[in-house]
């Protein structure tokens, strides 16, 4: 049996038109993150005593698993974490600013959610080549943006991603071309602040 699975995407391909076009959403979710579990689950193939171990564990643990297998993990693994996190911080009717307990964290760390929304458009922008840009949660329980190369996912530095930004131009190429700064500006209206409060929130019971 499969170690992972490819989840359901929560609503419909077209749910976040006009801002991420129903064909994106399909080949991204079905051609790249399903290349990332089918490979995921090949890397891991040969290694039982890995199996019963979840994506995150294996990515918080990268530097124990064997190096024949580490950058397949890293990368599939990777791809998979991400992006099962990427299509449940969005949804349709969502975007504007957070409510709840994020909404405060981030006042108190940048000043206010324009200026967190500047540094992290700024820090995605600013990405060379593909990787992502994120909201996490320190060891210490405060907030800080920062970014990732590839499918590189803070788990790996012992952060708890709440928040992530697809860079990879397979997120927008079809739409935007070039034009990442519009593609960035556009996901703003479909970020999903409630899942991502929830995310804040269970980070910070220990
Ligand atoms: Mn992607």
């Amino acid at each position: 049996m499969a170690q992972f699975v490819l989840p359901d995407l929560p609503y419909t391909l077209d749910a976040l038109e006009p801002y991420i076009d129903a064909q994106t959403m399909e080949i991204h979710h079905q051609k790249h993150h399903g290349g990332y579990v089918q490979n995921a689950n090949k890397a891991l193939q040969g290694h039982p005593q890995l199996q019963d171990k979840s994506a995150e564990w294996l990515l918080r643990h990268i530097d124990s698993v064997p190096e024949n297998i580490r950058t397949a993990v890293r990368n599939q693994v990777g791809g998979h974490v991400n992006h099962s996190l990427w299509w449940t911080i969005m949804g349709p009717n969502q975007g504007g600013s957070p409510m709840g307990a994020v909404a405060a964290a981030i006042r108190d760390t940048f000043g206010s959610f324009e200026q967190f929304q500047e540094q992290f458009r700024q820090a995605a922008f600013s990405i060379f080549g593909s990787g992502w840009a994120w909201l996490v949660v320190r060891p210490d329980h405060s907030l800080a943006i920062v970014t990732t190369p590839n499918q590189d996912n803070p788990l790996m530095q012992g952060l708890s991603p709440i928040l992530g930004l697809d860079v990879w131009e397979h997120a927008y190429y079809l739409r935007y071309q070039n034009r990442r700064a519009d593609y960035i500006d556009a996901w703003w209206h479909v970020v999903n602040w409630d899942e991502v409060d929830r995310r804040f929130k269970a980070s910070q019971t220990p």
